[in-house]
């Protein structure tokens, strides 16, 4: 099987490129340069016509979506795993829903922080980032509180959400966001950072 990995650096492929390394996956990981909007040119989107990265082929098909593409890579997985394994329907989807909720809530609110004016044509984007922070908030209370008592978002085990979430709330400290209120999510950064995985996937966004 062919894996080709789009990605870009600091982005939420970051969190893809942290799943190819844990499950020990063999891919080629092609970088996409945001900045100048290699994303938006004809050739990348022949690739994926959403512009956007991660995106994965697959023996040439086409993934993209983040929580899909995860989802997807568990699956091939042999020994180690992404999420808890489980045979209860039920369980799995809530393990889904939690990297939904992280694509489909958390991200647009850190995107509203950090990059405001996707939202509004207005000069003026101080209520776009209020709304983000405001979210981001609420978000991340529920996130400490949760890692209050826990190592890991499921308890002893690390899984990937893990990294989806370190992803979002260090991208919103890059962005201007203070994580002070938050001592629960500052002492998860130390310990996602601590990974082998962390560091692999800095040396793969920096080639
Ligand atoms: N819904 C997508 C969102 C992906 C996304 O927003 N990617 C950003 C980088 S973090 C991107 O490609 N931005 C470029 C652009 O919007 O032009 C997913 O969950 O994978």
């Amino acid at each position: 099987m062919s894996l080709v990995l789009y990605y870009a650096p600091g982005a939420c492929s970051g969190v893809t490129i942290t799943a190819m390394i844990e499950l020990g996956l063999e891919c080629e990981f092609k970088k996409v340069d945001l900045a100048s909007g290699e994303q938006k040119t004809p050739a990348y989107q022949q690739i994926n016509p959403y512009g956007k990265v991660p995106a994965v082929t697959v023996d040439g098909q086409l993934l993209t979506e983040n929580p899909a593409i995860l989802i997807y890579l568990n699956s091939l997985a042999t020994s180690s795993k992404l999420m808890p394994d489980t045979d209860c329907a039920l369980q799995r989807s809530q393990y889904y829903s939690d990297l939904m909720w992280l694509s489909s809530s958390v991200h647009p609110s850190v995107r509203h922080v950090c990059m405001p004016s996707y939202y509004t044509q207005s000069s003026d984007t101080d209520d776009v980032v209020a709304k983000g922070i405001k979210q981001l908030i609420l978000y991340f209370t529920m996130a400490n509180q949760h890692l209050q008592n826990s190592t890991w978002w499921y308890g002893e085990q690390w899984s990937i959400f893990d990294t989806y979430l370190h992803w979002c709330y260090t991208r919103a400290l890059r962005g201007g966001f203070a994580l002070d209120s938050f001592p629960a999510l500052l002492s998860h950064q130390q310990r996602l950072e601590a990974r082998p995985s962390f560091a692999i996937r800095q040396q793969i966004e920096q080639r």
